[in-house]
């Protein structure tokens, strides 16, 4: 009788083995036949003690055989579905290792830091030296030594950040230039580029934070005309086409004559159009010549020498240069704006 049993089992469970979708399908027909406590197959060993000693040899090879083909089966079925699984993995994950790997994503320079530097190239190209300085300043470099007066509204705490200690930030880089002109002593032709603060309120062409540069050159004999040439070399450089200029007086304490330097408009060749207000002219920067008293209060004396000096906004000129209508874009760190460039 048990005889019949193994054979039907085990015909049962091999089916059941080759038919199985899972490796937990394939675990159950495990336990169902081989577990220890309630395994079928386990089950009939246990009753092999009833049988009569004649029977127990034969009844037990077969059942033992069963066992076998089972575990035999269960383990080829399980590598089996092992080799499927990892057959199917590496079809979704296979990686080409001939493909050239794909470049790592490079960086690029500011907006703000193309202009500076290309400035920087064009003036040292023509003997100026390129000069940095603290963006934190004494009250003296930043405005008594330029002949600034006590009383002028650039002191006011609307338009410059007072620090403790009476220490400011430079509202423009003319600090740089006084330490340059202390330093250097004449003549010297310098530059000095960087980030600048005002107190002002922000809006799309406003920023308490902006770029400047200015320069000065002292020699013997330095006139308007060297001021001129200089400029409109400047000017050429960076809109990469013959300009034409004006000089309008202007008034700077720290120059005399000061004067603001014009750019015939680019868009409209100065017949007027909207960018010029229909003038045919754009205001572009402050100039002059450096005040007798600025020389004199940085130990040049001004009876032997003179000089031009002017500063510009070169944040001003990223926005013309690149078409930007919002100043808050060049500092607000969003890179779907700075990739741009
Ligand atoms: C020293 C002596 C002279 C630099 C000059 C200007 C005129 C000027 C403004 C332009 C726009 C600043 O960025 S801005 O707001 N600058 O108009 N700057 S002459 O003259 C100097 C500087 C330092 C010792």
């Amino acid at each position: 009788m048990l005889d019949g049993r193994i054979q039907e089992l085990e015909s049962s469970l091999l089916a059941r083995i080759t038919s199985a979708r899972s490796a937990e399908e394939l675990e159950a027909v495990r336990v169902e036949a081989l577990g220890r406590k309630e395994g079928a197959l386990t089950l009939i060993g246990k009753e092999m003690g009833k049988l009569a000693p004649e029977d127990r040899k034969r009844v037990g090879a077969l059942l033992n055989g069963a066992k076998q083909k089972i575990e035999a089966a269960l383990e080829s079925k399980g590598r089996q579905m092992a080799d499927a699984g990892l057959r199917v993995r590496l079809d979704a994950e296979w990686i080409d290792l001939t493909l050239p790997a794909p470049g790592p994503r490079r960086g690029h320079l500011h907006p703000m830091t193309h202009i500076q530097r290309e400035l920087e190239e064009l003036f040292v190209s023509m003997g100026f030296t390129v000069l940095d300085g603290p963006e934190v300043e004494t009250e003296y470099r930043n405005f008594d030594a330029l002949n600034i007066p006590a009383t002028h509204p650039a002191r006011d705490a609307q338009d410059t950040f007072w620090l403790e200690g009476g220490n400011l930030l430079r509202t423009h880089t003319s600090p740089v230039q006084v330490r340059g002109m202390e330093k250097l002593g004449p003549p010297l032709r310098m530059i000095a580029p960087g980030r600048v603060f005002r107190n002002e309120s922000v809006d799309a062409s406003h920023e308490h934070t902006f770029y400047q540069i200015e320069g000065m050159m002292v020699d013997r004999n330095i006139s308007v005309a060297h001021l001129l040439y200089f400029m409109r070399i400047m000017l050429t450089a960076i809109f990469h086409r013959d300009v034409n200029v004006r000089l309008r007086p202007g008034y700077f304490p720290f120059v005399e004559p000061g004067f603001e330097l014009d750019l015939q408009c680019l868009l409209c060749g100065g017949s007027g159009c909207p960018v010029c207000k229909q003038s045919g002219w754009v205001e572009q920067m402050g100039c002059g010549l450096v005040h007798p008293n600025v020389l004199r209060m940085s130990g040049i004396d001004p009876e032997e020498w003179s000089g031009f000096a002017f500063g510009l906004g070169i944040t001003r000129l990223a926005m013309m240069r690149y078409g930007i209508d919002d100043i808050r874009l060049l500092q607000g760190g969003d890179l779907r704006f700075l990739e741009q460039f």
